[in-house]
C-alpha cells in the first residue's frame, strides 16, 4: 500500500476512514509542532535541510531525499504489509494467528511497553537539542537533523498505537509522551540513559553507536510481537534505524582515523601532545565507550526479570531475531546457566534459572556481539595503521545500575573491587572533568561545504551519491 500524502497526516493506515481516530491525530499534531519548536533542535527552524522522508515501504526505494525545513517534515505512521497468514512465533501461543486487536489481559502490560519504547524517541531530540551549534561539517549537521525527524517519527508510530487501541487511556499516555523531558528533575524520562546529556558530538556517535542500537535489538524484539499491528510498526521503524547505526560507527570510526593520521604525524602517543594537536586521544575515547556501553547494558531490564518471562510467555516480546535461535520458542521447560554474584558481593557464583526468566540477558549478549563488531574493524584500522592500541568494550559487569551486578564495583575487565579501590580508580575508566574540557574545547562549528573539524575525518562518501562538499544544510 502506498502512503497517502494528500492527507495532512501521511499514512498508510486507511487512516482517512476511521474519522474519530484521524481527528484525534489531527489534535495531538500540534501538540507535537509544539513540543518540536521548543524541545526539537535549537536555532535551526527555518534553514532547509536535505533530508530523506519515507514515501512507502517497498524495500526497494521507500524513501525521497529533498530540501526541507525541519517543521515541515511530513511526520507519518507507516506500517510494514501485513503478512497474510502470520502466526505467533513464541511463547505459549505459539503457532495461534497473531492479534489485530489487543487482548484484554494484556492490555495494560502492552500499552506500557508501548509508552516505554515511544517516551525513548523524543527524549533522544532532546538530548541532542543544542548539538547543530557545534557541527563538525555541514554533512554531519545534516545527518544529526536526519536522525532527530525520524526519531520524531518513531514516537508518531507508537502515539498512533496508543491512539488506535488503548482508548482514552492511550491518548493520555500520548500527551505524556509530550510532558516528560529528558533530564527533568520532576518529570524526567522513563529509561536511565535518556537522561544523560549529550553535550558534545563524541557522546553522540556513542549515544547513537551504543543506545540507537539498543533501538535495534528492543524494536527486533517488539518486531516479533503477537500484537501485529506492533510488529508491523517495529519492522518499519528498523528500516530507518540503520542509518542511526551507520551515523554512529562511521563517526566513531572517522575520529579513530583522524587520531592515528595526527599520532602518525607527529610520531607520538602521548595524549596531551595529540590533544594539543587538535585530536581526540584513544584513551579517552575508550573512557567514552565505557560510559555508553554499561549504561546501555542497563537498558535491557534485570538479568532475570519475572517481566521479560511474562513478555515472552504471554506473546508480547519476542527474542531479537526469534527465528535464529534454536528450535526451542517457546522455552517452558529450559534452563540457562547464568553468572551472579555471590552474597557478600566478593565473588561470582553459577545459578540455573528458567531460560523465559533470563530472556533480557539473553538479548543483552546478542546486543553486544553486535557492539563488539564495529570494535573489531576500529581495531583493525588502528593495526593497518601501525599504530599499537586496541579498543576494548569493558566487562558488562563493568558500572551496572540495573540488574544483577547493580551495586557491586568491578574494573573494565570484570574483576571485583571494593567501594574504596572503585573510588580510587574510577577515573582511569570513565571521562573526567578534564575529558570532558578537552572535547568540549574542540566543539567548534564548522560550516563550509567540504570542510571537517579538527577532530574528525572527512567521511568516505556523501548522502545519496551526492558529494561530501554538497551543502546539505543551508545556513
Ligand atoms: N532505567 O524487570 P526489569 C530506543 C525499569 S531504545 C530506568 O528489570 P524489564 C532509542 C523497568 O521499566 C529502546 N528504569 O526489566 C534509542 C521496570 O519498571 P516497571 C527502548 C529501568 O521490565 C536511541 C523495572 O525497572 N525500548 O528505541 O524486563 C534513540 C524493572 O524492570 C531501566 C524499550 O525499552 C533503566 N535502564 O525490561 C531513540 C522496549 N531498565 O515496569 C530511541 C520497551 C529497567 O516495573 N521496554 N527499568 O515500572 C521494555 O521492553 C522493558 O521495559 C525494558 C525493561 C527492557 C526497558
Ligand atoms: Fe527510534
Ligand atoms: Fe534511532
Amino acid at each position: 500500500m502506498g502512503i497517502d500524502y494528500s492527507e495532512s497526516i501521511p499514512n498508510n493506515v486507511n487512516l482517512s476512514d476511521d474519522r474519530k481516530l484521524q481527528r484525534a491525530l489531527e489534535r495531538w499534531q500540534p501538540k507535537f509542532l509544539e513540543w518540536w519548536n521548543t524541545q526539537g533542535p535549537d536555532g535551526f527552524h527555518s534553514k532547509d535541510v536535505y533530508l530523506r522522508t519515507a514515501t512507502s515501504v517497498d524495500a526497494k526505494g521507500w524513501a525521497t531525499y529533498d530540501e526541507t525545513k525541519m517543521p515541515d517534515y511530513r511526520w507519518g505512521i507507516f506500517l510494514a504489509n501485513q503478512k497474510p497468514d502470520r502466526t505467533i512465533g513464541f511463547g505459549d501461543h505459539k503457532g495461534e494467528p497473531v492479534w489485530q486487536e489487543v487482548p484484554g489481559e494484556q492490555r495494560a502490560t502492552l500499552r506500557r511497553l508501548i509508552v516505554t519504547q515511544g517516551d525513548t524517541e523524543p527524549a533522544s531530540v532532546e538530548q541532542q537539542r543544542q548539538l547543530g551549534k557545534t557541527c563538525p561539517s555541514l554533512y554531519d549537521l545534516r545527518n544529526l537533523f536526519q536522525v532527530n525527524v525520524e526519531e520524531g517519527r518513531h514516537l508518531w508510530a507508537m502515539v498512533y498505537l496508543l491512539h488506535a487501541h488503548f482508548g482514552r487511556d492511550g491518548r493520555e499516555e500520548a500527551e505524556m509522551l509530550l510532558t516528560r523531558h529528558s533530564g527533568d528533575q520532576d518529570n524526567p524520562r522513563i529509561l536511565g540513559t535518556f537522561n544523560e546529556p549529550i553535550s558534545d558530538w563524541l557522546s553522540f556517535f556513542c549515544f547513537t553507536y551504543f543506545t540507537d542500537r539498543d533501538g535495534k535489538y528492543q524494536l527486533k524484539m517488539l518486531a516479533e510481537s503477537a500484537f501485529d499491528p506492533l510488529a508491523r510498526t517495529c519492522e518499519f521503524m528498523l528500516t530507518e534505524e540503520a542509518h542511526h547505526m551507520f551515523v554512529g560507527e562511521t563517526g566513531l570510526g572517522r575520529i579513530i582515523a583522524r587520531t592515528y593520521e595526527v599520532m602518525n604525524e607527529l610520531k607520538t602517543d602521548d595524549p596531551a601532545t595529540i590533544r594539543a594537536a587538535g585530536a581526540i586521544d584513544l584513551p579517552t575515547l575508550q573512557r567514552y565507550f565505557n560510559f555508553w556501553f554499561s549504561s546501555s547494558l542497563d537498558l535491557f531490564g534485570s538479568d532475570v526479570s519475572t517481566n521479560a518471562a511474562n513478555f515472552f510467555a504471554s506473546g508480547l516480546k519476542g527474542r531479537p531475531d526469534e527465528g535464529k535461535y534454536d528450535d526451542d520458542h517457546v522455552c517452558r521447560n529450559a534452563f540457562i546457566e547464568i553468572e551472579k554474584p555471590t552474597p557478600n558481593g566478593t565473588g561470582i557464583e553459577i545459578e540455573q534459572v528458567a531460560m523465559r526468566n533470563a530472556m533480557n540477558m539473553i538479548s543483552r549478549d546478542a546486543y553486544a556481539a553486535d557492539c563488539a563488531i564495529g570494535v573489531v574493524r576500529w581495531n583493525r584500522a588502528i593495526k593497518k595503521a601501525g599504530i599499537e592500541f586496541e579498543i576494548k568494550l569493558p566487562h558488562q559487569r563493568f558500572r551496572r545500575n540495573v540488574g544483577l551486578w547493580a551495586g557491586f564495583h568491578f574494573d573494565p575487565t570484570g574483576d571485583a573491587l571494593s567501594p574504596e579501590k572503585w573510588q580510587a580508580r574510577q577515573i582511569e575508566w570513565l571521562p573526567s572533568e578534564d575529558d570532558r574540557a578537552h572535547i568540549k574545547s574542540l566543539m567548534i562549528c564548522v560550516t563550509e561545504p567540504g570542510k571537517m573539524a579538527g577532530w574528525i575525518a572527512p567521511p568516505a562518501r556523501g548522502i545519496n551519491n551526492l558529494g561530501v562538499d554538497y551543502e546539505y544544510v543551508r545556513l
